[in-house]
């Protein structure tokens, strides 16, 4: 049995005062399950437990919400990229459990199912996969818990895929599910955009166990648990899936 570990936003405690100045900034700019506390801290760089940074919190998280609107109707905004010489090194590992209990598939029978809203449900190998386009990029993973890491991967342009397995495109969502029970789902403009990867390679290797092998979704306009390791199958619903971790509260959308 996998025991999860705790999340470091589960040891942030508001003042009541602190919480009710949260509750009406929240009102006032529509932010309803827009943010948890922990992305907020990270992103702004404080920490609400210090009473009088409250208001440059808040004010930051405003703009930043500002900000995942504008994304919203863009769509096809490129996330950063850097240079080889910025890579993270080593690359942080996270899961919701520890590395000894990475899961341990036999990649000889691997196989992506795919269902849903599709033509063409036929499992993928592997070396299919890497017979479609191809594409590289060394982009920044930021996760809520508090660090952000720059990284390189390679894979299919998830676009790509879903052209070539006829999927219905206006069906609003697509949904991710891992050999670990970790799942997670993606809006269909964020599914489409041009970075987003069916992940096959991390740095100039295959993915290593630790970063998700054999396959991973890796989304540079999402936070780090939008990002799902370990795929084990793909669909395409009209309704929308969740996530591990939306499921228990962190915001769905969760863009950067
Ligand atoms: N299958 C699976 N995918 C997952 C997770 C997980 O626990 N299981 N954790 C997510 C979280 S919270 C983060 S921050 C990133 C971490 O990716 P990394 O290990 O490559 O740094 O993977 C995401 N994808
Ligand atoms: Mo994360």
């Amino acid at each position: 049995m996998i025991e999860p570990k705790k999340r470091a936003i589960e040891r942030i405690k508001l003042e009541p005062a602190q919480q009710l100045q949260l509750e009406n900034l929240q009102r006032r700019h529509f932010l309803r399950g827009g943010l948890t506390v922990g992305a907020m801290a990270m992103l702004t760089g404080c920490n609400l437990q210090d009473g009088d940074q409250v208001d440059k919190v808040l004010w930051a998280m405003s703009r930043w919400n500002d900000r995942v609107q504008a994304w919203l109707f863009s769509g096809q905004k490129l996330a950063p990229t850097f240079t080889q010489a910025q890579m993270t090194k080593p690359f942080p590992f996270n899961a919701f459990y520890g590395q000894e209990d990475i899961p341990d598939l036999d990649l000889s029978d691997y196989l992506l199912a795919v269902s849903g809203l599709v033509r063409d449900k036929a499992p993928w190998t592997l070396e299919g996969l890497r017979k479609l386009p191809q594409r590289t990029d060394i982009t920044r993973l930021i996760c809520v818990e508090g660090w952000s890491a720059i990284g390189q991967w390679g894979g299919v342009p998830l676009k790509a895929f879903l052209e070539h397995i006829g999927a219905d495109t206006t069906a609003k969502f697509v949904g991710f599910k891992c050999a670990d029970r970790y799942y997670s789902s993606l809006d269909m403009p964020t599914a489409l955009h041009p970075q987003t990867l069916l992940a096959l390679d991390f740095g100039d290797v295959a993915l290593p166990p630790e970063y998700g092998y054999p396959l991973r979704v890796r989304v540079p306009t999402k936070l780090g648990f939008k990002n799902p390791k370990h795929i084990v199958e793909i669909f395409v619903s009209t309704d929308n899936p969740g996530g591990y971790w939306e499921d228990q509260g962190y915001n769905w959308f969760s863009g950067i």
